[in-house]
């Protein structure tokens, strides 16, 4: 029996991922599908607790400290996602590894490291596909604005931009370091709500239709 997929929505701050996952979780659910929705970093946990005490800079951590704790924050809810999709529960996700690595790699000085930065994340469940929202930093500044969280600020924004374009190309690409493999799509998201969500369908359906019989990969494994 083929496996449920496992569906990332990635993309900047302010780029709809949030408004995208949850029409996507509601038109899988209206044509018959289970769907199991993930975010991260899922605040409600231990360890998302301190991770949304920092993101409100109502409590600091060195650079390494926090970037280890958001990638512990997926690890336990990996076995969740494994089990979900085997039991054709399609597992759909608000962030994920990419964030983790763009947003660390583009803070500093000093610099984190881009390859210190996908450490600890190697071996997770690999996506089956990745949508990743684009936006420039200037049309995402026009959405209810930057300002009140630690990393919305234009110019760390651009960094991390810069960021996902490598990963795109490394992880979707398939080459690059480490062997994987997800499906890397690019979606423009400064359009409106409606046609971006109608872009999404289409880049999803096949997969949702037919699901897979393959197991679930390993990021960068
Ligand atoms: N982070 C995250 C790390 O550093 N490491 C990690 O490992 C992870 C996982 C918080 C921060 O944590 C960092 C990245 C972040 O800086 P978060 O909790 O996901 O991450 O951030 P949120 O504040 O919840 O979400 P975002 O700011 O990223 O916004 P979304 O979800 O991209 O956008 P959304 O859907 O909430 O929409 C924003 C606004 O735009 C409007 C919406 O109505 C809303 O007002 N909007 C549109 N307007 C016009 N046209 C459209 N197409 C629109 N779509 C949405
Ligand atoms: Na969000």
């Amino acid at each position: 029996m083929p496996r449920a997929p496992f569906i990332v929505i990635e993309g900047l701050d302010r780029s709809g991922k949030t408004t995208q996952t949850s029409l996507l979780r509601s038109r899988l659910e209206q044509s018959g599908h289970h769907v199991a929705l993930l975010k991260f970093p899922d605040r409600t946990t231990p360890i998302g607790t301190l991770i949304d005490s920092y993101l409100r800079s109502q409590s600091d951590l060195d650079d390494h400290a926090i970037h280890l704790l958001f990638s512990a924050n997926r690890w336990e809810l990996a076995s969740r996602i494994e089990s979900n999709l085997k039991s054709n529960t399609i597992v759909l996700c608000d962030r994920y590894a990419f964030s983790g690595i763009a947003f660390s790699a583009a803070k500093g000085p000093p610099p984190l490291g881009y390859e210190w930065c996908r450490a600890p994340d190697v071996g997770l469940p690999c996506p089956d596909v990745t949508l990743f929202l684009d936006i420039t930093p200037e049309k995402a500044r026009e959405r209810g604005g930057y300002g009140e969280e630690r990393y919305e600020k234009e110019e760390m924004q651009r960094r991390v931009r810069e960021v996902f374009r490598r990963l795109g190309e490394e992880t979707g690409g398939g080459g690059g370091s480490g062997g994987t493999t997800t499906r890397w799509e690019v979606i423009d998201a400064g359009r409106d709500q409606e046609t971006v969500s109608m872009e999404i369908w289409r880049r999803v359906e096949n997969l949702v239709a037919n699901g897979l019989e393959e197991d679930v990969d390993r990021l960068w494994k």
